[in-house]
Formats: C-alpha cells, structure tokens, sequence
C-alpha cells in the first residue's frame, strides 16, 4: 500500500533544503553548528560547549582565505571534526583532533585572515579567538608563490607574543613559477621554524606534525 505522503515527499526531495549543512561540515560524529552561536544554552554544537581533552594544546592554522588551511587541517586531524558558529556571529570555525609524535592537540581551522586590523566579518572572528583563546601555536598558512605579500602577518604574530610556524604551502605552484625558497635561510632569519608543503598531496605534512610536536619553539629557544 502506497503511503498518502508520498506524493509530498517526492515534491520535497527535489527541492533544497535550506538547513541542510554542506557534506564537509557534517563529517564526524559530534554534534556540530550550534544554530544560537553561544556559549551558555547547552547547545551541543556551541564553540564553550566542545570537548576538547583536558590540557590538551590548541594549534590554530591561520591565514589569508585560499592558501590551503583547510587541506592542511585535514591532514592533521583525524575522522572527527566540530563546526560551529563562533559564539555571537554567523562566522564558522572548526575544530578537531590531530595526534602528533603521541600527543593528542586541538587543531582550530581559522576564518581567512589578512592583518590585525581587521575589515570583513571573518577577519574580526579570528583576532577575537586569537585573543580570547590565545592558542599554543600558530600555524601561519601562506602561499609559498606570494610569500613576500603574506609574510608581513608573520612578523604581527611574533610581535603579539604567539609561538609560530610558517608553513609554505602550494611549493608545487611555487615550482611551476620556476620560484625556489631557501627554507634554512628564511627560517635562521626569521627565528622561527619553516615548513615547505603541498596540501593537495600531503607532502611535507610529517615534517609539519614534526615541528608541532616540538611546539615551534625549537629555534627561538636555542637562540636564547
Ligand atoms: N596546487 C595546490 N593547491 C592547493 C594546495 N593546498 C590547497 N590547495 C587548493 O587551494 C584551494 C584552497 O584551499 P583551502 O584549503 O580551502 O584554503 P583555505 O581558504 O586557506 O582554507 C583548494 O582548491 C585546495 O584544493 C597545494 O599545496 N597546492
Ligand atoms: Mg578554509
């Protein structure tokens, strides 16, 4: 027998359904996309609502939009990812767990960043949570090609007293430009850890996961 409903749900499963999230935001299995954005309601997907293992650091990947934070964040996590709105805004950040050299850390994938001075929504979001959360370390995501462009927001972290590594990504592009990086040189003048990777491939990915198990310090502390 043919439910009476039938029709309906035909005519429904055509159209979009405006509060379905996107495949990528609903991987995993904790409750994600707290609908309020705060921290007090109990709503599971609520940024003061996630559970993040007692002690554990928080790395957060942060940079201009489309230069690979995402991929990266992929590499370094595992199955299970949390995205929610950050508490008053309709900004999203995702959070989850990667494990480096044995130690499980809070991986935080930022809204696209350009400077300190902040112009779009996104921006705003993520100079907030670099304030409020003040994260262990930060992973500076930059496109290795425009490297000169980006690099001013390096020298912002270190001056705001954050733990960083620079990460250059998309070396692949940068090589199909025929441009090189000395990566040794650039660190030594920088103080800072810097790692060379393609997020589309996942190479220099253990490196990476390296150099964030040694906190990114390993430099500035022997320069010390
Ligand atoms: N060629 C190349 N493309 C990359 C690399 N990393 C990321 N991408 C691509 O660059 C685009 C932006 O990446 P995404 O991770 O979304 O950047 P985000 O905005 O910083 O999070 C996507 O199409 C990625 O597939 C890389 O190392 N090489
Ligand atoms: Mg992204």
């Amino acid at each position: 027998m043919r439910n009476r409903n039938d029709s309906r749900l035909r005519e429904e499963a055509g159209r979009p359904r405006p509060w379905a999230r996107p495949r990528w935001a609903r991987r995993g299995r904790r409750a994600g996309g707290g609908a309020c954005g705060g921290t007090s309601c109990g709503c599971p997907g609520a940024v003061g609502a996630r559970q993040a293992p007692a002690g554990a650091r928080r790395v957060a990947l942060v940079g201009s939009p489309n230069v690979g934070k995402s991929a990266l964040f992929n590499h370094l996590t595992g199955a299970y990812a949390t995205v929610s709105n950050y508490p008053g805004t309709t900004v999203e950040v995702t959070r989850g767990e990667g494990v480096v050299e044995g130690e499980t850390v809070e991986v935080i994938d930022t809204p696209g960043f350009y400077s300190f001075l902040p112009v779009t929504e996104e921006e705003r979001v993520t100079r907030r949570l670099l304030v409020e959360e003040r994260p262990d370390l930060i992973l500076h995501v930059v496109e290795a090609a425009a490297l000169d462009r980006m690099l001013p927001l390096t020298f912002q972290l270190l001056e705001a007293g954050f733990p960083v590594i620079l990460v250059l990504n998309m070396m692949d592009e940068c090589e199909r430009l025929g441009l090189s990086v000395d990566v040794d040189a650039l660190s030594a003048r920088l103080g800072i850890p810097v790692v060379a990777t393609v997020a589309a491939t996942g190479q220099g990915v253990d490196q990476l996961k390296q150099e964030v198990a040694h906190g990114g310090r390993s430099l500035l502390e022997s320069a010390i």
